[in-house]
């Protein structure tokens, strides 16, 4: 009786997005028995849930209590909290919980490189794909860059896999064992979800969890952790005397990226521009190092990668003004990061910033400095508009405009020659856009709009 009880049991998929569909398809590919749960009515993958997953059963709307509880595994979708109080009743009642991420890793025989962190998350996974098909291994990129790592299993196996992971999925995951795992930076982000700093940095470390090496930032405490002496350690850092093998080397002729203090390339050969890419360059490095790519390998990836789009992206230069789509700058770090970084070159010119959206509950009283340091002008949009205008109130001028045209129309209007207009919003573009994508094109379209 008890064991017809047992098989009766169903995997349960948590939301239907790119995640939860992965999920479908490989369960359907096995053919297991699950059915799929979303609140909204009408999730982004119905149609092609039910065209690839015929019959499947789908339960739409508010969780339904007794479907968890007598579920055989909970699959949990990143944007889906395991905090809601029906799926913790379900974990503490027994029901297995685990996500895509977790699956994944369970499944392959080939090594993965893990990449996590506040920022620059998908600019150092793609360095480090391309550093890999440069080397010429059979590698495949997934994971919160778009791509759901469970869709790769649809594919031929790959000899390498590099995986973007966000905190969310981290939550989720028990058994990574990556071949190299890294936390790039810590900066809050996420407080909607997290209740504090420690919260979000635990969900963070997961990455290391049973990791052969570990790629460590110097120059950053929050992402040094307590590793098992197995563990190989490589370091970076932007500090010169720093101990760490990747660093920068202030040389006669300029600045270097530098493997054990010797030169590797100019930093004046990448593409990529300002100080936070150069320490994703030398992130990069140290990852791929430590795969075994060779420096050759590395440094020819490191000259040719010209960035991805919204982040940093140079759009246009307005009459001696240069235009810049930084749309991915979703959180006060990487906002940070992005003034800093362009400010630092501008010489004489200041920024006139573009900012606002949804904060997520952050903070935003880190943005006061470095905005009174480089930023003429802060033109504010969107739901947090207020909140950052009090954070920064003082250090710097601001006006709150209703539209992201309105915004472009003003910049160009204060923007003098020399000067450098940025789109860093330091928050999610979820109140007035579908994605930053959208949020980037849109600003992309409007500056090529003015007279
Ligand atoms: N849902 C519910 N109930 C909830 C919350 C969500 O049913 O309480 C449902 C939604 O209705 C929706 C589905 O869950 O139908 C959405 O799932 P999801 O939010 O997990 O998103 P996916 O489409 O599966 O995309 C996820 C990542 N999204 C998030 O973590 C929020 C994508 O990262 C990732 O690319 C994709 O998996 C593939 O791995 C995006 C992201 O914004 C880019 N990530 C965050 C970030 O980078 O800051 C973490
Ligand atoms: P993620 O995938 O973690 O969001 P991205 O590579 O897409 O990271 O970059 C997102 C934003 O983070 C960029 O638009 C840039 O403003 C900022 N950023 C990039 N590198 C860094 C860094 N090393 N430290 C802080 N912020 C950064």
């Amino acid at each position: 009786m008890q064991t017809e009880q047992v098989a009766q049991k169903m995997k349960v998929v948590i939301g239907l997005g790119k995640t939860g569909l992965s999920c479908a398809r490989y369960l359907a590919s096995r053919n297991e028995k699950f059915k799929v749960l979303d609140t909204r009515k009408n999730p982004p993958g119905l149609q092609q849930l039910k065209a690839e997953c015929p019959g499947v059963e789908l339960e739409l709307g508010e969780f339904n209590a007794q479907t968890l509880n007598n579920a055989a595994q909970l699959i949990v979708s990143p944007g889906v909290d395991q905090k809601i109080p029906v799926i913790q009743n379900a974990i503490r009642q027994g029901v297995p919980v685990t996500g895509d991420v977790d699956i994944f890793a369970r499944s392959i025989a080939a090594p993965i490189i893990a990449i996590t962190g506040s920022n620059a998350k998908s600019t150092v996974t793609t360095l480090v794909g391309e550093m890999a098909k440069t080397e010429g291994i059979d590698v495949a990129v997934a994971g919160n860059i778009g791509l759901p790592v469970l869709d790769l299993l649809q594919q031929p196996a790959s000899s390498l896999y590099v995986l973007e992971l966000s905190s969310f999925q981290l939550e989720t995951t028990t058994k990574l064992a990556a071949e190299v795992a890294t936390l790039l930076n810590l900066s809050l982000d996420h407080m909607d979800r997290y209740s504090t700093m420690e919260e979000y940095r635990e969900a963070k470390l997961r990455i290391f969890q049973g990791c052969q090496q570990a790629v460590i930032n110097n120059d950053d405490l929050l992402c040094q952790p307590e590793l098992p002496a197995n563990v190989r350690q490589w370091h970076f850092s932007l500090v010169e005397n720093s101990a760490a093998e990747f660093s920068l080397l202030n040389l006669d002729d300029g600045q270097y990226l530098g493997f054990n203090k010797q030169p590797l390339m100019s930093v004046r050969e990448m593409k990529i521009a300002g100080k936070h890419n150069v320490a994703n360059a030398l992130a990069a490095l140290a990852v791929g190092h430590a795969a075994g790519f060779s420096i050759d390998a590395m440094t020819t990836t490191l000259k040719s990668f010209s960035g991805l789009p919204h982040r940093c992206q140079w759009v246009a230069d307005r009459n001696g003004v240069d235009w810049y789509n930084d749309s991915k700058g979703t959180n006060v770090g990487a906002c940070i990061a992005a003034v800093n970084g362009l400010g630092g070159d501008l010489g004489k010119g200041k920024i006139i910033l573009l900012a606002g959206g949804q904060g997520k509950g952050a903070d935003f009283s880190p943005l006061a400095y470095p905005l009174s340091t480089y930023v003429k002008l802060a033109i504010l949009f969107g739901e947090d508009a207020a909140l950052i205008d009090q954070a920064v109130n003082g250090s710097v001028m601001t006006i709150t405009v209703s539209s992201l045209e309105e915004a472009v129309s003003i910049a160009d209007k204060k923007a003098d020659k020399g000067d450098a207009v940025l789109l860093s919003p330091a928050c999610a573009s979820f109140d007035m856009f579908n994605n930053y994508e959208e949020r980037g094109e849109a600003f992309v379209h409007h500056v090529g709009e003015l007279h």
